[in-house]
């Protein structure tokens, strides 16, 4: 059974959605960043970068307990081990490799940073919402014209690299990014979203945590 530690972020449903999508049996620790959870040294020792997602597999390669945190790692993780949404080898799973890094490097730090300033930032800071803000829509952007040439990121077959950056391409729809000129953006988030183990793992919520109330989305 993985051990799985999340919060209800853009990045915690990551790990969320893959293990609902490979059926996976996990346990769910809630690792309350609001409060610190993440900080601590029993937390350090499963992800020395004090962030979630992070699992851990007792059955991991050779039989032995493995500890994975980064979402990016994560979700190559979980493909790897169940055979399915991450292409084993050749050039399918180096594509899916190159949107996956993107995710990480690209959505979902500028996404974040986007809702930090835009929403959560106790003073306001003109220039840094600005920045975030032209840096979220080149990437939509990009992501757009992707999905014009492409059904899913990594090709015609949905697969890890879509979950990765499914969750902030959504979340920053919510931060300011006027999603009516991505069609293609919509047409990707709508498909993704209806998917059932997405909606299973995005109404996860830990027991008695009001679930955070965000702007309305521009979708
Ligand atoms: N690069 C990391 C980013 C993870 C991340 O930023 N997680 C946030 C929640 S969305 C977090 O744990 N924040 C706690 C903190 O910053 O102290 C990944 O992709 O896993």
């Amino acid at each position: 059974m993985i051990d799985a530690y999340v919060w209800t972020t853009p990045n915690g449903y990551k790990a969320l959605i893959a293990l609902e999508e490979l059926e996976m049996p996990y346990t769910i620790h809630w690792v309350d960043i609001r409060s610190g959870a993440q900080h601590k040294p029993e937390y350090l020792a499963i992800n020395p970068n004090s962030k979630i997602p992070a699992v851990i597999d007792p059955e991991g390669p050779g039989g032995k307990s493995i500890k994975v945190f980064e979402s990016g790692a994560v979700l190559t993780y979980l493909g790897d081990k169940a055979g399915r949404l991450m292409p084993a080898a050749g050039p399918e799973r180096y594509t899916t490799l190159e949107w996956l890094f993107w995710g990480a490097g690209g959505i979902g730090p500028m996404g974040g940073q986007l809702g930090y300033w835009s929403l959560f930032a106790s003073e306001k800071n003109p220039p840094a919402i600005e920045r975030f803000l032209t840096e979220s829509k080149r990437l939509v952007g990009v992501v757009d014209r992707r999905l014009g040439e492409s059904k899913f990121l990594a090709g015609s077959e949905y697969s890890v690299a879509d979950i990765m950056s499914f969750t902030w391409t959504r979340a920053v729809s919510h931060f300011g990014v006027d999603m009516q000129q991505y069609a293609n953006v919509r047409r990707w988030l709508d498909t993704v979203e209806a998917r059932p183990a997405v909606q299973r793992a995005l109404a996860m919520n830990p027991p008695g945590v009001e679930p955070m109330k965000l702007p309305p989305s521009s979708r």
